[in-house]
């Protein structure tokens, strides 16, 4: 086999231990190795990252280039245009915000064509399940529900949320959503956006080669790009899901690779859009396919999720994940999986030769993402049923004629997920009266000193899940609830610390709260367009009272320690044009000490948004983190607070050595 020489070759192999800290993944790899096939985690050691690419140094927006400058001295010299090492990084910068974004608006519009399609009658397959939320959705930016059929709330809502994409004027809808002095900053500074198309269209004009060359006015435009997502696709995406799918509450669940079952068809779903997922739940429940399946010997039908796919249906319907981004290839490698269909975003071309090895069906199934060498079956809203129970189908006939060696790791980790903010809001107030009050309460008497949003991918440039989670227990530790998005999730709930039980890592003061509410100090909330939840999560904060008066005046901040995908880029972006301190990991795009860098690290700041920040090591993440926090407190003179708490807990301490 091409590959097994190809590894073989090679100078003795990083030891897996190494790579990452997620057990079944390392178990994986080197079964992996051992059978001769490769994955991105050696890819990664053998493919040095381009150092010039990697800050940012080099455009190649026209044929007069491409052009390199020199990251060392970085106004050593310009482009052949004239353009300078600013416009070059600016440029780039607003290209992988574009990228990110569209990729999330585009996959909340496909969620707002289902939802017309449903809304109009045309698709049966699919219903409204949480009227509730249509109303309330409906209601916050300002369509009257009261005494009307859900038919002409739901056609209200389909149209204002359309201009959410099409606005070529004016401001989107979920802008009313904002904190008053959030949008004041916003629209002072002019990154209130409109539809995500236009903003789009704007941004990939104005960093074409001699169009914009000051690298403030291309920041701008990347704040109101990205806050298309943040406010707009990303926010659409999740309202219109909950609206279809329902509203995520806490559910159990089970992650890790031993979700699969060697005795059973194991069906792996990846990918982004919950409408296959959907689909798929309930093909695999479908008693002639059970039949089938049963009549190939196996046990029955075992579905998991993988990446955002999954994480869409755990907080739903508690369906167990088997791992995050760095894990789809591994999770192939045990042989068991019989298909994996994927849809749109973060599927590895990789895959493909993996699948190929152990005679897995690698199924795409939207027209948008096709990979060579996979087999597609398109999927289609309007009869989504004829493609989930093909792949079922192919599934059955794979396990049927198994011929790889099947060896599951018998990881599996339990987590409670699914806190929308919806939940967290009535988790807090009670069953009489949901509201954020008990959570600034307790951020305003210094139980909890801040809130921190840790989200984004895994990385084979840094060691999978581990910046994550000694990220997150060192928050914890430190009193910070932490919110979770996406893969990040994934990571902490492989380390048990998505449990109630979990308390027992945090701070004295959170610790107290989780307790007493029953809560886990670290709440998975959702897919990566679900950090939208996070966004109204801070506005309603802002507006509960007591913590400042807009999102940049709050205790909080952000961090994708472990990102790879411009989609990050863009959730980075619209945090910090929120107001949110937002620090990366992994490597940052720009070369240091330029007047990019620094309008990006600092000046925004002053401007009344947020700010970036970058640091590897996850304690030196933390170290930033909670600087920021401990600023915010201070800022709102609640560090007095914080510093009672503190001498009570030490005043308890001696009297308990005593
Ligand atoms: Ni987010 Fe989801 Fe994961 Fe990263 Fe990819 S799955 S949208 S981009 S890798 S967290
Ligand atoms: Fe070079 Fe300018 Fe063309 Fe970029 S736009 S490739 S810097 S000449």
């Amino acid at each position: 086999m091409e590959i097994q020489k190809k590894i073989d070759k090679d100078k003795p192999l990083v030891p897996t231990g190494e790579l990452t800290t997620c057990e079944a993944t390392q178990k994986m790899i080197a079964k992996g190795r051992l059978e001769g096939v490769e994955t991105a985690f050696d890819r990664a050691v053998n493919m040095k990252a381009c150092p010039i690419g990697a800050e940012s140094a080099c455009c190649k927006h026209c044929f007069m280039g491409p052009c390199r400058l020199n990251a060392k001295d970085p106004y050593s010299k310009v482009g052949v245009c004239g353009a300078t090492i600013d416009t070059i990084m600016a440029r780039n910068f607003a290209r992988m915000i574009a990228a990110g974004g569209a990729a999330h608006t585009d996959h909340g519009m496909s969620m707002l064509d289902l939802f017309r399609e449903v809304v109009n009658g045309k698709i049966k397959d699919y219903a409204i399940k949480d009227i509730q939320k249509l109303e309330t959705v409906a209601q916050s930016i300002g369509i009257a529900t009261e005494g009307r059929s859900v038919k002409e709330i739901a056609t209200d809502l389909y149209e204002q949320l359309e201009s959410t994409y099409t606005a070529v004027d004016g401001e989107i809808p979920f802008a009313k959503r904002v904190p008053p002095k959030t949008l004041e900053t916003w629209r002072k500074n002019g990154v209130v956006p409109r539809g995500a198309m236009r903003e789009i269209m704007e941004i990939m004009h104005r960093s074409h080669m001699g169009v914009d060359q000051d690298y403030t006015n291309i920041t701008r435009q990347c704040s109101r790009t990205a806050l298309a997502d943040g406010w707009g696709g990303s926010m659409v995406a999740t309202e219109i899901s909950d609206i279809l799918f329902g509203t995520p509450s806490p559910v159990s669940i089970e992650v890790n690779m031993g979700v699969l079952k060697e005795d059973q068809v194991n069906i792996i779903i990846h990918g982004h859009e919950p409408n296959l997922f959907e689909s798929m739940i309930e093909s695999v429940n479908a008693p002639t396919l059970i039949e089938a399946a049963k009549a190939a010997g196996a046990r029955g039908i075992n579905l998991a999720g993988m990446c955002c796919s999954g994480a869409e249906v755990l907080v739903r319907h508690g369906i167990p994940h088997a791992g995050n981004f760095m894990s789809t290839e591994a999770i192939l490698i045990t042989g068991a999986v019989d298909a994996m269909a994927v849809d749109v975003q973060c599927i590895k071309q990789g895959l493909v030769k993996v699948a190929e090895c152990y005679g897995t069906h690698l199924i795409t199934t939207n027209p948008r993402c096709r990979i060579e060498g996979a087999v597609h079956v398109e999927f289609n809203d309007h009869d989504p049923k004829k493609c989930t129970d093909e792949i079922v189908i192919k599934a059955i006939s794979r396990f049927k004629n198994r011929k790889a060696k099947v060896e599951i790791p018998r990881n599996i980790n339990v987590g409670v997920h699914g806190f929308s903010h919806e939940y967290i809001n009535y988790m807090l107030g009670g069953t009489f009266r949901g509201s954020y009050t008990p959570l600034n309460d307790n951020i305003i008497n210094g139980r909890i000193r801040g809130v921190a949003g840790v989200v984004g991918c895994t990385n084979p440039r840094v060691k999978q899940d581990w910046v994550h989670v000694e990220l997150v227990k060192e928050l914890i530790q430190n009193d910070v609830l932490v919110l979770q998005t996406g893969c990040a999730q994934i990571a902490l709930a492989k380390a048990g610390l998505t449990t109630p039980e979990a308390a027992h890592l945090a701070g004295p003061g959170l610790k107290e709260v989780c307790e007493t509410v029953g809560m886990p100090p670290v709440l998975g909330i959702g897919s990566c367009v679900d950090n939208s939840r996070i966004l109204i999560a801070a506005a309603e904060m802002v507006k509960t009272g007591g913590l400042g008066d807009s999102i940049a005046d709050l205790p909080v901040a952000g961090c994708a320690p472990e990102y790879m995908s411009e989609k990050a880029i863009c959730i980075g972006q619209y945090f910090v044009a929120s107001g949110v301190y937002t620090v990366f990991g992994v490597t940052f795009p720009i070369v240091e000490g330029t007047k990019f860098h620094k309008h990006l690290f600092a000046e925004l700041e002053t401007m009344g948004f947020g700010k970036w920040g970058f640091a590897v090591d996850p304690h030196d993440i933390a170290r930033l983190m909670i600087a920021h926090i401990d600023k915010k407190r201070k800022a709102l003179g609640l560090d007095k607070a914080r510093e009672r708490i503190l001498m009570d807990m030490s005043d308890r301490r001696s009297i308990d050595a005593a």
